[in-house]
């Protein structure tokens, strides 16, 4: 087991150090477009991408996708080339941060956009007899949007292999989730019939166990299954959101719950404080690195972007 938490652990701390490094870039107007972090979200994607097979399952992410990108790929050198429009990005610079696409991988920007493509990418599964299930990532604003109720109604009507995974990080831009959203999430759920299941996202290696248990769930019954899990963002929306709308309480809780420090708590009765800054240090070179290898990269040229994406 604690060889798996310094897993899930450098994984958590990867994604958090490209974040932070990424903000920097941003604020240095190296960066081509806006940008989405996800500085606090990291648990919910690691935990449950450690099951999912990308050549198999499909996932469909949001705007704030990196960290479910890094989950699957742990790919920094493509990723710092996508947001700065390199060449060598995800998709040869020409998504940036909200348009990525990796094998089964795919984001887009719309709010909830991904949901009911998500839904008909498990009923293409299901029609085909394909093995396999779909994991959509999806926000607490996206709980607001038609089509997101549509296609869950859809989900639970044609019984599709999907995993709805709910991030509701508290704020959607920047009001505050409860005050715009009436009623319970859980309770619209259920309302379709669907399954719902309610986690924290703050113990990472309980929430790595029960992820574990319901993708195996859906693996075999194929049915849809959709997971709320309260988690929360330090950081702004984008980088010019200045987070005046805050509650100090709820921050103040999270800045003592922050699930990567409570790994890392964990981990540190099992191993050396000096083993772990190295392999720290290690990550983040590894993060500082790409970061500047993509920055001497070129973009796109037209030629090659006629042969790569335009067929004769
Ligand atoms: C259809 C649509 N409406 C509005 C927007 C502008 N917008 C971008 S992010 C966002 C809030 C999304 O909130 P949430 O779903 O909670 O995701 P979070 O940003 O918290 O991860 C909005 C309204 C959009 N991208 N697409
Ligand atoms: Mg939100």
């Amino acid at each position: 087991m604690i060889e798996k938490a310094i897993e899930i652990y450098k994984k958590m701390f990867l994604i958090r150090q490209f974040e932070m490094i990424l903000e920097d870039y941003f604020t240095k107007g190296l960066l081509r477009g806006t940008t989405h972090s996800c500085i606090g979200q990291e648990a919910v994607a690691v935990s449950i991408l450690d099951y999912i097979d990308i050549e198999r399952d499909f996932v469909t992410s949001t705007h704030r996708g990196h960290g479910h990108f890094l989950a699957i790929t742990g790919d920094v050198f493509a990723l710092a080339s996508e947001v700065m429009g390199k060449r060598t990005g995800v998709v040869s610079g020409l998504g940036g941060s909200q348009h990525l696409q990796h094998k089964n991988f795919y984001t887009n920007g719309i709010t909830g956009g991904m949901i009911p493509i998500g839904v008909g990418i498990a009923f293409a599964k299901k029609l085909k007899g394909e093995e396999g299930i779909v994991i959509s990532f999806l926000g607490d604003g996206a709980m607001n949007e038609g089509y997101v109720m549509e296609a869950l109604n859809m989900a639970k009507v044609y019984d599709v292999p999907i995993i709805f995974v709910l991030e509701n990080n508290c704020y959607a831009m920047s009001s505050i989730t409860r005050n715009l959203s009436g009623g319970e999430f859980g309770d619209r759920v259920r309302s379709f019939g669907l399954r719902y299941v309610y986690e924290e996202a703050i113990d990472v290696l309980n929430l790595w166990q029960k992820f574990g248990e319901i993708y195996r769930e859906v693996l075999i019954n194929r049915s849809p299954v959709f997971i709320e899990c309260r988690t929360y963002r330090f950081c702004g929306h984008s980088k010019s959101d200045k987070r005046e709308y805050v509650l100090e309480e709820e921050e103040d809780f999270w800045r003592e719950h922050d699930p990567l420090l409570l790994l890392r708590e964990k981990i540190l009765r099992n191993i050396e404080l000096d083993e772990l800054e190295r392999q720290e240090r290690y990550v983040k070179q590894g993060i500082v690195d790409a970061f500047k290898n993509a920055e001497q990269e070129e973009e796109l040229g037209v030629e090659e972007f006629s042969s790569k994406y335009i067929s004769a």
